[in-house]
C-alpha cells in the first residue's frame, strides 16, 4: 500500500469513482432503464461533475475518452482510471477469471491514466493465476508511482460450497476479500456493500489504512443509496464506486450533488 495523497482520485483523501465497464462486465441491457447512457459521452460528461475523483474505463472507451477530451477541449474531465482485466457474462468458464485485455504501460503511457484498476475473483480455481497477474501489475504500476485499486469480489467454487457461506456479500467473505487487498500491495481496495454499518466497520478494522471504497451495486431510491454511503464513511471508509445508481438516473447530477456532501464534506444524510 503506498499513500498517494497528490493523486487526482483522491479529494480529502477520499474517491468518488464513476464505473462505466458495465458494457464488458454484464452488456448493453445495464443500459436499457436509462437507454442515453448507451453513448459513452454522456457517461463522460457526467464524469465533470465536482464529485467525480475518477472515471473507470476498460481500454476502449479510454482511447475514446481521451479522444473525447481533445476534440471538445475538455479540460475538466475526470481523471482517468484505466480497468485492466475485465470478462463478458456470454463466455463458459469452469469458475471465475477476469483476463486482462490492457498493459500497465500502455495504459499510463498511451492514456495518460491516472490509476489502474483490477478485479480480483479470490476464491476461484483460478486464484493463482489471478495473483500471477495482479503481481505484475501491482509492481509495473510501483515503477510509475500510479495508485492500484482493486476490485476485490471473492466468489468461486471453493467459497460456494462451504455451508456458511451467503453469497457475494456475505461479510466475512467481503473482509476477507478488502484483507487481501492490503497483503497483495493495491492502495484501495472496492468491495461489495455487506448491508449494513456494523459489518464495514468490521471490514475497516483489517485493512489498517488502506483505503476502501463501497461498490454502488444495483439501482435503489436516492435515500437508500445516501443511507449505505454515509454508513460506510462514518466508520472510516473512503468513498464510493458507483456506475448503475448514477447512470441509470435520468438526473444523475442531483444525486451527485448529495454524494459531494455526504464523502468530501462529512455532512450526515440528515443535513442533505
Ligand atoms: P455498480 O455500481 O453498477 O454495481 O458497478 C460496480 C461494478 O464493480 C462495475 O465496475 C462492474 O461492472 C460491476 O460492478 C461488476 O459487478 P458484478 O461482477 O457483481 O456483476
Amino acid at each position: 500500500m503506498k499513500n498517494h495523497c497528490e493523486s487526482p482520485i483522491y479529494r480529502n483523501g477520499n474517491s468518488l469513482i464513476l464505473a462505466y465497464d458495465h458494457g464488458t462486465e454484464h452488456g448493453p441491457v445495464d443500459f436499457e432503464p436509462m437507454p442515453k447512457s448507451a453513448d459513452p459521452t454522456h457517461v463522460f460528461k457526467v464524469g465533470r461533475h465536482d464529485a467525480v475523483t475518477a472515471i473507470a474505463l476498460q481500454k476502449g472507451n479510454a482511447e475514446y475518452y481521451r479522444n473525447w477530451e481533445k476534440e471538445n477541449n475538455v479540460e475538466d474531465g475526470a481523471p482517468l482510471l484505466v480497468k485492466l482485466n475485465g470478462n463478458s457474462n456470454l463466455a463458459k468458464r469452469d469458475d471465475y477469471y477476469s483476463p486482462k485485455q490492457c498493459s500497465v504501460q500502455y495504459a499510463v503511457e498511451e492514456l495518460d491514466a491516472d490509476a489502474i484498476g483490477y478485479t480480483m475473483y479470490a476464491g476461484s480455481l483460478h486464484e493463482d493465476e489471478m495473483w500471477e497477474d495482479f503481481r505484475q501489475v501491482q509492481e509495473k504500476a510501483r515503477k510509475y508511482d500510479i495508485p492500484v485499486v482493486m476490485w476485490s469480489y471473492p466468489r468461486g467454487e471453493g467459497i460456494e460450497e462451504n455451508e456458511d457461506y451467503s453469497g457475494q456479500k456475505d461479510p466475512d467473505v467481503v473482509a476477507y476479500g478488502a484483507r487481501l487487498g492490503l497483503e497483495l500491495g493495491a492502495d484501495m481496495v472496492k468491495c461489495k456493500y455487506p448491508g449494513n454499518k456494523e459489518d464495514w466497520e468490521q471490514l475497516e478494522s483489517v485493512v489498517g489504512d488502506l483505503k476502501t471504497v463501497m461498490s454502488g451495486g444495483s439501482k435503489r431510491s436516492d435515500e437508500a443509496f445516501l443511507e449505505d454511503v454515509a454508513s460506510t464513511i462514518e466508520v472510516g471508509g473512503n468513498g464510493l464506486a458507483v456506475g448503475r445508481n448514477i447512470f441509470q438516473r435520468e438526473n444523475p447530477e442531483e444525486l451527485l450533488d448529495k454524494l459531494e456532501k455526504v464523502i468530501f464534506e462529512d455532512r450526515g444524510t440528515e443535513e442533505l
